[in-house]
């Protein structure tokens, strides 16, 4: 067999397949930073598969491809741990971690132990399941679950289908080793399990620690297998032939360099306030971690202090679980209510009995459409469970039907009529969401309407509120957005809780707000799937409204439709394609703009923002800024804009934004802790500005 030129043998291929593929696993599962493709590594292991078919006495229990193969128990055989797995004592307040740290102090003191030395490692804990997982002679032999730290469950086949575990201990080969640690499941892949569920008309996962808790104890490992389990490690057992460093922080290291995955996010602390520094940033951290944790643990860095220190029951002093508020919480389902959106589209809310989760009291929260409820099982009444994660909205998980006993419980039903107007409802064929039919009639949809027009992102009129806007359209003062440019101050100020200042300075807001771009003003309108980015499209394509409103919608949809077809012609014979007008804009946007501009009463709404003095830069001034036909790119962190600011900022004034930099960006504007987009730029040698100078362009630009 040929290989890097030179010949191998299939002993010396299988050696090096394994090798790789081991040291790919690694990269992938526990390093985070795979180095090839999944295709290379696909290839390489099918190479390694096929080598021992051919070859089936180089097969060996090492081998990666073996990883499925146990086989399938009738039942789990016990395990009598050789070493206990203890439980962690938890701490759910400042105060306890205060109390922990006096007592580990106390207790030095006592022992004559210098106390000044103390030294604490912090680390995540990890939402999973507790293994222990046995190496002989560096070499995985036994898998085994917690079960109740005497003795736990035989889960050896299961634990070998999981990729982040390593058969074989890299560099070392200690006679006994038992890693502990925790089995969990990656949030997307818990995401991606659950869809699997969905279409397989399956029964879905309650969350990632119960799909992870199921998936390792599978009679049939192949199962396991498809569950795409993850491993932290976090300690060891029992450890013989082998010298292990002398602290926990380091002993975590000494893991990590034996190829088990080992969190990144810890550190070693001096004292309780340096602890609790450590729970409060990885709080903040959390929602952005893959997988889902519930507190940190805290344990004394030093482990010949360990034994020193002695044990509470069966968990030991010298280790404290410091818990995150709950994300999950049980609550009862007060009722159902429907809102109206700025389109007309119903949204059942859940009316909850306040309740305290994730840090904050929730008391209602969206459930979407109809569908979600019955897919849900809602009734209300139900007790239900309540998540919020990190700043992720609340959301009603699933109820406990379990839980009805005889008691009378009301099923939801979407309206039929309106409930904020009284117009009918329509569900078009194919949508999941009902409608309101009334448009600006109704008063919901006109204050939502209202506010999306005013918001930043729109006409950016500072000040206009939600409450204000409820006040402004039961009053009766506003109507349509154009109603706005009419308001005085002396009307104003004759709303509750509007002083003469505020009225003076919203009139001021929306009068500047006159002064914006195509753009915007396009996306103000609230035209449906008429987001920023398709606006930004249709102005670049229209030279003005009058154009826009000229345009005949059908024959331009027909337009594309033949270009389309044309071009896949072109291309099946190596042509370059034709542009296609309004490039990105598909039919369902086509349809929403011919619907919007086809009705008078929008026309008429258009005409009088116009009338009402809205204007923005005609095509030829743009042209002339600095930054028009230019291409920039923003990274890192401003000191005054955050970078959507600075991106709306550049297209205002006639600049384009790319997400990456290339030979055809013109200026990468680059704030602190820029990373991998400014070593771009230098390399290719595009011009690096910050934000002052972006700022001075802007100025020097004929829209100031
Ligand atoms: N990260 C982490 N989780 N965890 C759980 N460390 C850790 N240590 C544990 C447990 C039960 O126990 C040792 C202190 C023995």
């Amino acid at each position: 067999m040929l290989s890097g030129g030179t010949v191998t043998s299939p002993r010396q291929r299988v050696d090096q397949l394994r090798t790789q593929i081991a040291r790919y696993d690694h990269e992938y599962y526990v390093l985070d930073a795979p180095s090839v493709p999944d295709a290379e590594y696909d290839r390489l292991f099918r190479e390694l598969q096929a080598l021992e078919q051919a070859h089936p006495e180089l097969i060996t229990s090492g081998s990666p491809t073996q990883r499925v193969g146990g086989a399938a128990a009738g039942a789990f055989a016990a395990v009598r741990h050789a070493v206990p797995m203890l439980s962690l004592n938890n701490a759910f307040d400042d105060d306890e971690v205060i109390a922990f740290d006096r007592r580990v102090r106390e207790r030095l003191h006592e022992q004559h132990l210098p106390q000044e030395e103390l030294r604490y490692s912090a680390e995540l804990k990890y939402d999973g399941l507790a293994i222990s997982l046995r190496y002989e002679a560096g070499l995985l032999v036994q898998g085994a679950t917690r079960g109740d730290g005497t003795t736990g469950e035989d889960v050896t086949a299961n634990v070998r289908t999981v990729r982040a575990i390593p058969l074989r201990l890299i560099g070392c080969a200690p006679r006994v080793l038992e890693v502990r640690g925790e089995v969990l499941m990656f949030r997307r892949d818990f995401e991606r399990l659950n869809e699997r569920q969905r279409n397989a008309g399956e029964r879905e996962f309650v969350n990632p620690r119960n799909a992870a808790a199921g998936g390792l104890r599978q009679l049939d490992p192949s199962i396991t297998a498809g569950r795409a389990l993850r491993f932290f490690a976090y300690g060891v057992g029992e450890a013989a032939g082998v010298d292990l460093p002398d602290t926990h922080s380091g002993l975590l290291d000494w893991l990590a360099a034996a190829g088990l995955p080992v969190g990144a996010q810890r550190t070693v602390a001096r004292d309780a306030q340096a602890l609790l520094d450590f729970y409060r940033r990885m709080m903040a951290q959390r929602a952005q971690l893959p997988y889902d944790i519930d507190g940190v643990v805290y344990k004394v860095d030093r482990l010949d202090w360990h034994d020193a220190l002695g044990f509470v029951a069966r968990a030991p002093r010298f280790a404290l679980a410091h818990k995150f508020p709950a994300e999950e919480a049980l609550t009862e389902l007060l009722d159902i209510e429907v809102q109206v959106g700025r389109t007309g589209k119903l949204t059942p809310v859940a009316r909850l009995r306040p309740v305290f989760v994730g840090g904050v009291t929730v008391t209602n929260a969206t459930l979407h459409n109809e569908d979600e409820i019955r897919r849900k099982d809602l009734l209300i009444g139900d007790t239900v469970v309540v998540r919020r994660a990190g700043d992720v909205i609340p959301e009603v998980v699933r109820a406990l039907p379990e839980r009805r006993g005889d008691q009378v419980r009301r099923a939801f039903a979407m309206p039929r009529t309106c409930p904020v107007c009284g117009s009918a409802v329509l569900r078009e064929e194919g949508e999941v969401d009902w409608r309101c039919v009334g448009g600006l009639y109704c008063p919901a949809q006109r204050k939502q309407a209202l506010l999306h027009f005013a918001q930043r992102r729109a006409m950016d009129i500072d000040g206009l509120g939600e409450k204000l806007v409820d006040q402004l359209v039961e009053a009766g003062l506003v109507r349509t957005p154009a109603d706005l440019y009419r308001l005085d101050a002396a009307t104003l100020a004759g709303l509750e809780r509007m002083g003469e200042k505020s009225a003076a300075n919203l009139v001021e807001a929306i009068g500047r707000s006159r002064k914006t771009t195509f753009a915007r003003f396009l996306f103000a309108l609230g035209i449906r799937h008429v987001g920023e980015e398709v606006a930004r499209v249709l102005a670049q394509r229209y030279p003005d409204m009058d154009a826009l409103m000229a345009e005949d919608w059908a024959a331009l949809a027909e337009a594309k439709n033949a270009i389309q077809k044309e071009n896949v012609r072109r291309r099946a014979r190596g042509e370059d394609p034709e542009p296609v007008p309004l490039e990105g804009i598909g039919p369902e946007i086509v349809a929403a703009l011919q619907g919007f501009l086809g009705e008078e009463h929008n026309r008429a709404a258009i005409r009088a923002l116009l009338e009402a003095g809205i204007a923005w830069p005609k095509r030829a001034q743009a042209r002339g800024t600095a930054l028009a036909g230019r291409t920039f790119v923003v990274t890192g962190t401003l000191p005054t804009l955050s970078r959507e600011e600075a991106q709306a900022l550049i297209r205002d004034h006639g600049g384009s934004v790319s997400s990456s930099v290339s030979r055809k960006t013109d200026f990468v504007v680059a704030g602190e802790a820029a990373g991998s987009k400014l070593d771009r730029a230098h390399e290719l040698g595009v011009a690096v500005i910050d934000e002052a100078a972006l700022l001075d362009m802007c100025k020097r630009s004929i829209r100031s």
